[in-house]
């Protein structure tokens, strides 16, 4: 009896306690949730997250909260609202929630994606930061020259195939691969290496498992019994870490204190540097694996992905290809191959590329971020520890912000002349922005523009034997993939003749 009365009793303080607490502060609208499985039963939806995220807004309002499970988790669908997460609080929100899928990538929260904001992540990320400008314009091993040299093998893996109907994706995941292997190891892959091929799959279950909100996302004890994602999930990582050591342990075997070539070099000179500082956060080989994983899996899979979605909306749309390339034979011809400094000459190019990233952007909800200290977004409260979702999908498809958002129309980011490339709306942040914004934003782009200038000089694309076009319905993940498509590539007449004339010379 007595014990009955005193649990009544600290359950009523308890109560009047939250209540007080809670006192003029105003929360989200949350979906209706119940205890242990929160709002889950009531989510059920066929869409992908991101389109339910979007739909929901309708109900719910621009900033709305639910329960996932144990977690209290808020989606915020406009850009005034993720601009004050991301920048002008951004670091309150600068955090990052520990998963079971992304402990298992990250070896517990290692590494720079996934790991929590502080000193440890700030010192990797700048070791980053400080390896890019080794490979700035002046250099001998400057990014163009690596890009260019890429793009020329990726154009001649596809006029191998002599206008047959091909998936593109293994050449486009090895020239992406490549730029970012000579930035973190300086080496590269052969077109016919094995390990091209097993590093695209376990990439793709990588992909397709991880920071998704799977059930052991949520419920971390489901770990305890048999799981086949998870057994995957866990096999493709220890096949990504194997194939990382290797590289890891060929590059140490060269490696030179006094010259500093590659993201590795910097990572092992910090560790060396590091090791009589007791302050300095930890630089262990473990940390340097997740460093050097993260930085590659985030290069190869993300360029990847969107050379993919050009190449299908080109396919889509071939009166804009058309376009670009008339612009490529005006402004650079067929005597040589485009470089960099063309961005500021093929408009058409560039601003395809811009809407390819608004339309499919490469990461819909970005990497969840998660509240480290009490804050609030807009009018709201929000506790720390809150799970924080930016639907970039929404702002990128916000009509009051966009004319016609799902239509894909590249000349939006052209002026009315069309001389000039503009940026419509400031709902637009294909790489995130603020403490975690995009490493790579630079190489990224300087990327996308090569290899396509490069791929349009040469062919034209054209829709597969089958007659079948691309479906430009992806498949969710931390990176919104496009489902394998077959399409040709046929030499242009131009190229060939311009490459028999010059041979005969
Ligand atoms: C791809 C698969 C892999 O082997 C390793 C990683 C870790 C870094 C991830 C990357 C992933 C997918 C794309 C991410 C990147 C970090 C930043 C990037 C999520 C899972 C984006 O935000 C798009």
């Amino acid at each position: 009896m007595w014990w009955f009365l005193i649990i009544s009793l600290l359950t009523l303080l308890y109560y009047i306690w939250q209540k007080l607490g809670s006192l003029g502060k105003k929360y989200p609208l949350c979906l209706p949730h119940l205890p242990i499985l929160g709002s889950l039963p009531y989510m059920n939806s066929s869409d992908q997250a991101h389109i339910y995220f979007t739909k929901l807004q309708e109900k719910y309002g621009h900033i709305y909260a639910f329960w996932l499970g144990p977690w209290y988790a808020v989606v915020v669908n406009q850009f005034s609202l993720a601009k004050e997460v991301l920048l002008k609080k951004g670091k309150d929100f600068a955090s990052r929630p520990r998963m079971v899928s992304t402990d298992i990538l990250s070896g517990s929260g290692k590494g720079i994606a996934f790991s929590e904001y502080g000193p440890q992540w700030r010192m990797y990320r700048k070791l980053v930061q400080s390896t890019f400008s080794l490979f700035k314009d002046r250099s001998s091993q400057n990014f163009e020259k690596i890009i260019c040299q890429e793009a020329n093998f990726l154009c001649k893996a596809l006029s191998s195939t002599q206008g047959q109907s091909v998936d593109p994706a293994l050449d486009c995941f090895l020239a992406s691969a490549n730029v970012i292997c000579q930035f973190c190891f300086s080496s590269s892959w052969k077109r016919k290496d094995k390990d091209i091929e097993v590093m695209m799959h376990f990439n793709d279950v990588i992909i397709q498992s991880v920071a998704r909100d799977s059930l052991i996302d949520i419920f971390p004890w489901i770990q305890l019994f048999p799981n086949k994602e998870l057994t995957q999930l866990k096999e493709s990582v220890k096949l990504r870490n194997k194939m990382m050591e290797e590289k890891i342990k060929i590059q140490k075997e060269k490696f030179n204190i006094d010259s500093v070539n590659n993201l590795l070099d910097a990572l092992l000179k910090a560790k060396i540097n590091n090791s009589h500082l007791t302050q300095e956060p930890e630089i262990t080989d473990e940390h340097i694996l997740m460093t050097v994983s993260d930085i590659f899996g985030a290069g190869v899979e993300t360029t990847s992905s969107v050379v993919k979605w050009c190449i299908a909306y080109l396919l889509h749309y071939p009166q804009v290809k058309e376009k670009i390339q008339e612009e490529i034979d005006q402004k650079i011809g067929f005597t040589r191959t485009p470089v960099l400094s063309d961005r500021n000459q093929l408009l058409l190019l560039e601003s395809t590329i811009r809407e390819v990233l608004r339309i499919r952007p490469v990461a819909p909800l970005l990497i969840p971020h998660l509240a480290c200290t009490d804050s609030s977004i807009g009018e709201y409260t929000i506790p720390k520890g809150t799970r924080i979702y930016i639907n970039l999908w929404s702002i990128h498809h916000d009509p009051e912000e966009w004319d016609e958002p799902e239509k894909f129309k590249p000349e939006r980011f052209l002026d009315k002349n069309k001389e000039q490339l503009i940026t419509p709306s400031a709902s637009y942040f294909p790489f995130g922005c603020g403490p975690r914004t995009c490493i790579g934003e630079f190489l990224a782009r300087a990327e996308l523009f090569l290899f396509m200038a490069w791929i349009l000089q040469r062919f034209d694309l054209e829709v597969a034997d089958d007659g079948e076009l691309p479906s430009l319905e992806g498949e969710f993940g931390v990176v919104y993939q496009i489902i394998p498509f077959k399409a040709k590539f046929k030499q242009r007449k131009g190229w060939r003749e311009a490459q028999l004339s010059a041979s005969s010379q």
